[in-house]
């Protein structure tokens, strides 16, 4: 492919996955997630390429066409597998991001692979953006590919964005290649982030750790102006509207509520991770049980929890826990025919999920730390009925939004989640309709379109315009 998109996006994995078509031939479906539906129409209307992994090693594709957008595959080989993703992107940086609720492993083998592995992506996208053209590059996985793509092509403009949190300094300090990571950053133009407090947290790094200069969240680098912004992500809720609208979708959600008798039903939905705060929140339920303040057949918890990086040990070992947990939970107070917990360890389609949060009288969202989480919002979106309650731990990004209308949670504090949820199951609806509202009015106008437009629209406003001079250093002390 010659010099030629307007609009590149460099994402780890490609919107598209393999599936095995009806001739038996090997075909393509688009991801599903809001990510995709929010930047496919952008990619149409300025011949966007994307560049990402196919999901499988070894493959060395040819850059090809679907569903309307021109699609780069980068390969990697098994090993690389192991040490960028799984290892540098999953297990070093994913646990320190989000508060250091795992351990992570620092290997200068895996470090090796991350930079190599950027390096490629980088030089993919040097190789099909046009002159000045627009390049967003996603996630953590990424982060050198910024300052690798500019010093490459430094005619483009570069947007990045982090959707997990950014640490704060003291934690950030820990990384052995702490000050490579930073500077890979500020090859952007813009870094976003889900909230202020990370791209406060940022900037304050720069300035500690690089001696950066900077004024509010401009941070002075290389004789660039790099903007450190939030933009909160959120949800389609077009797609979800039309998923709720449908008949089959509502007789799904009444034949689940049949399915689980009259109990009450409690949902948790999330990938299989230690930072959703899945034992936390089962743990508090059980109690609720064994304390008396709850029955067998009185409330249901069900708990989806989608397969993810199941070849790093951290999640083998949260899989066993959160198996021993609900076997412990259901042996002691279930009934023959009446599980206190369903879990599924599975993945389901988005109508199914859809389905789910219609049956869900509450919707447990409890993670220990979380850049946004989607699935809070999907659950507001979903309930135009105003039924319902959202319990939302406060270290989930998303809980700056809904405040006023989720129950809020310690997930750390067991004794007020059993509180908080009791609460949730006793709300009146009128109590349900209130709080709904109020977050929904907050969701419909920040969906995804939304986002990515606040972001694309700041990531191509011409800095120079309001650009302060450059201070003296004197001037930002203190
Ligand atoms: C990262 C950040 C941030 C779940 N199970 C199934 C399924 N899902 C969908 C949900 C939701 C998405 O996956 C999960 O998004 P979350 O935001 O909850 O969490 P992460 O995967 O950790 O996402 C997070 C997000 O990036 C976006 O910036 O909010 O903080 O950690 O959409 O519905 N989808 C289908 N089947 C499932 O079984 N189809």
């Amino acid at each position: 492919m010659s010099r030629g998109s307007e609009f590149v996006v460099v994402a780890n994995r490609l919107p598209v996955d393999r599936i095995v078509g009806e001739d038996g031939a090997p075909a393509w479906r688009r991801s599903p997630g809001g990510l995709v539906s929010a930047i496919a129409p952008v990619m149409r209307r300025r011949q966007g390429t994307w560049i990402g992994w196919v999901g499988v090693p070894d493959e060395e594709l040819e850059p090809f066409e679907e569903d309307g957008m021109s699609l780069v595959p980068i390969a990697q080989s098994s090993e690389e597998i192991e040490l960028y993703y799984e290892g540098f992107s999953n297990a070093t940086l994913w646990p320190l991001y989000h508060d250091v609720v795992a351990r992570p492993v620092y290997d200068r083998a895996m470090w090796d692979a991350y930079v190599r592995v950027n390096n490629r992506f980088a030089e993919a996208a040097a190789k099909v953006a046009a002159e000045g053209a627009i390049v967003w590059v996603q996630d953590y996985q990424l982060q050198l590919v910024p300052s690798m793509l500019r010093q490459l092509r430094p005619d483009l403009r570069i947007g990045f964005f982090l959707h997990i949190p950014f640490p704060p300094l003291e934690l950030f300090w820990q990384l052995p290649w702490r000050r490579q990571i930073l500077e890979g950053l500020l090859g952007a133009d813009l870094v976003g982030f889900q909230l202020p407090g990370a791209a406060s947290n940022f900037v304050r790094l720069c300035r500690r750790l690089l001696d950066a200069r900077y004024v509010k969240q401009d941070v002075f680098w290389d004789d660039r102006i790099v903007r450190a912004r939030a933009f909160p992500i959120s949800v389609d809720v077009g797609e979800l509207n039309d998923l709720v609208a449908r008949q089959d979708v509502q007789e799904r959600a009444q034949e689940i509520r049949t399915d689980l008798g009259d109990a009450t039903v409690l949902l948790g939905v999330d990938r299989l991770d230690y930072t959703k705060g899945i034992t936390q929140r089962l743990q508090a339920f059980g109690e609720l049980f064994s304390d008396g303040r709850l029955k067998p057949g009185q409330a249901v918890f069900v708990q989806i929890a989608t397969p993810s990086r199941e070849r790093v040990e951290q999640y083998q070992l949260l899989k066993e826990e959160i198996e021993q947990q609900v076997g412990r939970i259901n042996g002691e107070y279930g009934e023959i025919g009446f599980p206190v917990v369903h879990y599924l360890h599975s993945s389901y389609d988005r109508a199914e999920l859809t389905a789910l949060y219609l049956a869900a009288d509450v919707m447990v969202v409890t993670p220990l730390r979380d850049g946004m989480n989607l699935v809070a919002k999907e659950y507001v979106a979903c309930r135009a009925d105003l039924r319902g309650a959202l319990v939302l731990s406060e270290f989930a990004g998303a809980a700056a939004e809904l405040k006023r209308g989720a129950f809020q949670v310690n997930p750390y504090d067991i004794d007020g989640l059993k509180g908080t949820l009791l609460a949730a199951l006793d709300a009146e609806p009128a109590e349900q309709a209130r709080r709904m509202r109020a977050m929904r009015r907050r969701v419909i106008e920040h969906d995804v379109d939304r986002w990515a437009l606040d972001f694309l629209t700041e990531l191509e406003r011409p800095v120079e315009a309001d650009a302060a001079p450059l201070p003296p250093v004197t001037a930002l002390e203190g």
